[in-house]
């Protein structure tokens, strides 16, 4: 009897010994890396984990079971430019006057005139990379950028312009996803891909600046065109060719396969260093997939079951996959159906940094910090979601702005200023226009789009005096890419 209670008293003062030590050994919170990968027309189904039923992606998978799963995650615009801009400023690209891909595309004969909008993000705004790096953080771009001002010297604003301690892309003389022979005699994998060349840079950054905080943005270039895969995943997915299958372009896998496993290394070097603990990593795309040009099925990829693709005001266009794992707070294998946007990231960001970031930007910030979701996947945001896209694309709709309000969306087209509603909770794929049927849903919601524009003093299409309905649809001169 004795001895037990002298052994509870043993055990009881050990683990009391244990706590205060524990307490007393805790170090300062250190502050989190960020690491940001960033797929490029990547469509919503186009992981395996969020569907696809032949691409194959078991490094995001994975990375998907580690992390939270956005199922309602949408890109700030249906094309590449404005939607990075969301990304680098918190704003919307309807306020920042960038809304189309650098340099846009000209539609001389089209019914509507596109306003003269910013062709590259301006200096005056602090980006997300300048508010960490003034903060102590080191910052690395690495891949595509696509916000530099259209025939202005690029360095001008160019990543290291905008707060990047130091930027790669592809090597000069690289065609399409293939680099120059010999065009990477010092990176790890020794491979001519681009995906391969740009994550050899990817993973020495990590390993020289796995001591000190970093941020590190790595904006991949597939799977945008030109489709153009490795050659032996080209091979292999060949094989793996299913005519059932909704997915069945070998050569669209091997890019998302060539993604994937770039993703699987990066994700492989932060637990090499021991650092993936205190690694924040988000994974997302700037676009829907590419499903059509000029009216035409291109037979890339598919989004199905959303309707359309890049360049469309239906989900097809703005709706993406993002991932995000942040340690020790987002529950491993948790799914989070509440709508986020690509402006959510930047006073996110901020938030798990403990960054102050710049009072005045900060005062125009459009998108709110996800953290509560990141903490609870049932909490909500309470807001609505606005996209403006006053410019023609080849893959899909004319001018258009648009609302997300719980599940019902509404479109409003500015050729003819009519609108389109649905609920996407019944109607995920947009078949069914209820405008006809709730005038009422129609008009509390083409208020508030139309006060939101307002408030972003959004640059409007005017009517366009060379209107010939005959042509167009030609485009003119001054077109990008
Ligand atoms: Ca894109």
């Amino acid at each position: 009897m004795r001895h037990s209670r002298g052994l509870i008293l043993f055990v009881l003062m050990t683990a009391l010994l244990a706590i205060a030590s524990t307490t007393a050994a805790t170090p300062p919170a250190k502050r989190p890396n960020i690491v940001f990968l960033l797929a490029d027309d990547l469509g919503w189904t186009n992981l395996r984990c969020f569907g696809s039923d032949f691409y194959e992606t078991p490094h995001l998978d994975r990375f998907a079971q580690s992390g939270m799963k956005f199922t309602n995650a949408y890109s700030a615009c249906t094309v590449c430019s404005p939607t990075r801009a969301s990304i680098m400023t918190g704003m919307y690209p309807a306020r920042l006057h960038l809304t189309d891909f650098i340099a846009g595309q000209n539609r001389p004969f089209a019914k509507l005139q596109i306003p003269d909008w910013n062709k590259g993000l301006d200096l005056s705004y602090i980006t997300i990379a300048e508010a960490l790096r003034d903060a102590g953080y080191r910052t690395a771009q690495i891949g595509k950028w696509h916000l530099n001002h259209a025939g202005r010297n690029a360095a001008e604003y160019g990543p290291t312009a905008h707060g990047f301690d130091s930027e790669i892309d592809k090597p000069r003389g690289t065609k399409g996803y293939i680099l120059p022979p010999g065009g990477n005699p010092d990176g790890e994998s020794k491979s001519e891909y681009l995906t391969d060349y740009l994550t050899d840079k990817a993973v020495a950054f990590i390993d020289d600046a796995k001591d000190a905080p970093f941020f590190l943005y790595f904006a991949y270039h597939v799977p945008h065109t030109p489709i153009e895969g490795r050659a032996d995943l080209v091979a292999e997915f060949t094989k793996k060719v299913r005519a059932d299958a909704i997915h069945n372009n070998p050569i669209y896998a091997a890019m998302v396969a060539s993604l994937d496993q770039s993703v699987g290394r990066v994700l492989e070097r932060l637990d090499r260093h021991g650092i993936a603990d205190n690694t924040l990593v988000i994974f997302t795309s700037d676009n829907g997939g590419l499903t059509q040009r000029y009216g035409k099925h291109d037979g890339f990829t598919e989004n199905l079951p959303l309707r359309r693709g890049k360049g469309s005001a239906y989900e097809g266009g703005v709706r993406i996959p993002a991932i995000v794992r942040w340690p020790g707070v987002t529950a491993a294998g948790s799914v989070c159906d509440e709508p986020i946007m690509t402006t959510d990231y930047y006073p996110t960001l901020l938030e798990v940094t403990s960054v102050a970031g710049d009072a005045t930007h900060n005062k125009s910030l459009d998108g709110k910090s996800i953290t509560p979701l990141l903490r609870d996947p049932t909490s909500t945001l309470h807001r609505d979601l606005y996209w403006h896209y006053p410019h023609y694309h080849a893959g899909g709709d004319s001018p258009y702005s648009a609302i997300r309000s719980g599940p019902w969306k509404l479109i409003e087209f500015h050729e003819n200023n009519g609108v389109e509603l649905y609920n996407l909770t019944d109607d995920l794929g947009e078949q069914h226009d209820l405008a006809a049927s709730m005038p009422d849903r129609v008009a509390l919601l083409r208020d508030k789009l139309h006060a939101w524009r307002e408030q972003m003093q959004a640059q409007m299409p005017t009517p366009n005096p060379n209107y010939d309905p005959a042509r167009a649809a030609h485009v003119g001169r001054g077109t990008g890419d």
